[in-house]
């Protein structure tokens, strides 16, 4: 028999894996339960689990192991004196005295570590210690764990990124016991039918995260020394709006009309003017007049994302010279920091700020994690010229950056092109996004004004709750 099947058969008679009727912390009625806190009480038995645990790592390249608290703590502490592994330690709670670190152990920032927990169901609490220990700066590409329940926590994992490798999936569990009779057919089928029947998507766990304290635009205005950043905060301020609306009409006399209509309630007004089919200058200044009056900024979504020679051209040519009327500009660093750079040089002189493309809102975006991670830290090395980010989970770590979300709208869904919704409320309070971009939201509503007047009032609900 192989070591793994073994060990799996131990398991049960322990009680370790459980069968008949269990209520879940959830208050779901579960078939099944998997108690791994046992293990503590038979070393030998953690020593085995190790082992397997180790068969899934022993190749790649790490630095640190950590366990998510409580139940994988004994897990990485026997992985690391068994292999010479130093190990981080996720604190559940902030330390009342002393330092409040909320990672214990020795390392820097930069290093990668292997996160590692009993069972993967929804995978939330993964993610929860992995978003602290990359808040410290430590990278993770894999986590691991003893059983993958299959409710959709490992492809909720690999959604943000992550490699999630398990020593059983509970359909292997399954089949191991019922070939040994450990368990009849009729809990066999119950329990896949459970499985299946009981997946946690993405969104739902979204929506059951806890509300992360974020930063207020007061501490974000003290932190930036980039002058468009103060001067929109003020804006945002004065008027109590995170609200960006995207007039994604087509003609000038539409965008005109829409922008005095919203005026009152928003802190930018963003464009595309490439596809208002009679565009002129004649518009800058009327909007430039309407953006005076009700105290807003303009933004060109222009997108830039060639070399920087080009990059240069296309920011200041006619008939768009987006370089002198536009307050906020936005560029993808899919060719490098080197765009930015390009961009930066005019934009100083012209006092135009930057929004670095780092996360897109579309179901199937390229945008991976790692290139995430990266247009993030080309943000962060830029802050004199950059404003912030576009994203969607994730703000820079740098307290001077504003974080912009697109993919907001009161009702949520998509549309048949790619494009996901979120609820404005959710982004706030649970992702901490600063400024929330609406488009079809409002302007397709039959009174844009109204729309834009309730946006402004969730969204700032929503900012100050998070507070
Ligand atoms: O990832 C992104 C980035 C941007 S800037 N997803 C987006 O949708 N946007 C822009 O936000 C997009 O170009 C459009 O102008 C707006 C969303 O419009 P809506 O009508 O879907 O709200």
């Amino acid at each position: 028999m192989q070591k793994k099947e073994a060990l799996l058969l131990k398991l049960e008679e322990l009680g370790v894996l459980q069968f008949g009727q269990f209520t879940l912390k959830s208050g779901l009625s579960s078939p099944f339960y998997l108690d791994f806190r046992r293990v503590v009480a038979y070393p030998q038995l953690l020593k085995e689990i190790s082992e397997q645990l180790w068969e899934l790592i022993k190749d790649l390249e790490f630095d640190h192991l950590c366990g998510v608290p409580y139940a994988a703590l004994s897990l990485s502490s026997a992985l690391s004196m068994m292999h010479n592994k130093p190990m981080i330690v996720k604190r559940k709670e902030v330390k009342k005295h002393g330092t409040k670190k909320m990672v214990e152990g020795v390392f820097e920032e930069g290093q990668k570590a292997v996160v590692i927990d009993d069972v993967i169901s929804s995978g939330i609490s993964m993610i929860e210690t992995l978003e602290v220990i990359e808040a410290e700066g430590l990278e993770v590409d894999y986590v691991i764990s003893i059983v993958d329940r299959m409710q959709g926590g490992v492809s909720t994992l690999e959604k943000q990124g992550y490699q999630a490798l398990s020593v059983y999936t509970i359909a292997e569990i399954l089949d191991i016991l019922y070939r040994h009779d450990r368990i009849d057919e009729q809990m066999y089928n119950l329990t896949l039918a459970f499985v299946q029947n009981n997946q946690i998507g993405y969104e739902q766990l979204r929506l059951q995260r806890k509300a992360v304290p974020r930063l207020n635009y007061s501490t974000i205005k003290v932190n930036t020394q980039n002058g468009v950043t103060k001067r929109l905060i003020d804006i945002m301020e004065q008027k109590q709006t995170n609200l960006c609306c995207s007039a994604d009409v087509g003609t000038k006399a539409k965008l005109l009309q829409l922008a005095q209509e919203v005026g009152p309630y928003i802190a930018v007004l963003k464009t595309h003017m490439d596809s208002i089919e009679d565009f002129d200058q004649e518009l800058v200044i009327e909007l430039q007049a309407l953006a005076k009056r009700h105290n807003f900024l303009l933004f060109e979504d222009r997108k830039f994302a060639d070399i920087g020679h080009i990059v240069q051209q296309q920011f200041k040519a006619a008939p768009y010279c987006i370089a002198d009327w536009a307050d906020l500009i936005t560029v993808h660093v899919v060719a490098g920091a080197s765009s930015v750079d390009a961009l930066k040089q005019i934009a100083l002189q012209k006092n135009v700020g930057l929004i670095v493309v780092a996360q897109m809102s579309t179901v199937d975006t390229l945008t991976s994690r790692e290139y995430m991670k990266k247009a993030l830290a080309i943000a962060q090395d830029q802050q004199e010229v950059v404003v912030g980010v576009v994203s969607q989970n994730k703000r820079p770590r740098d307290a001077g950056l504003l974080m912009f979300t697109p993919g907001i709208k009161l009702g949520g869904g998509s549309d048949n092109l790619g494009q996901q919704y979120n609820h404005p409320t959710e982004a706030f309070e649970k992702r901490g996004i600063d400024l929330m971009i609406v488009g079809r939201g409002i302007y397709q509503d039959e009174q844009p004004a109204q729309k834009a007047a309730e946006y402004r009032k969730v969204g700032w609900e929503a900012y100050l709750k998070r507070l």
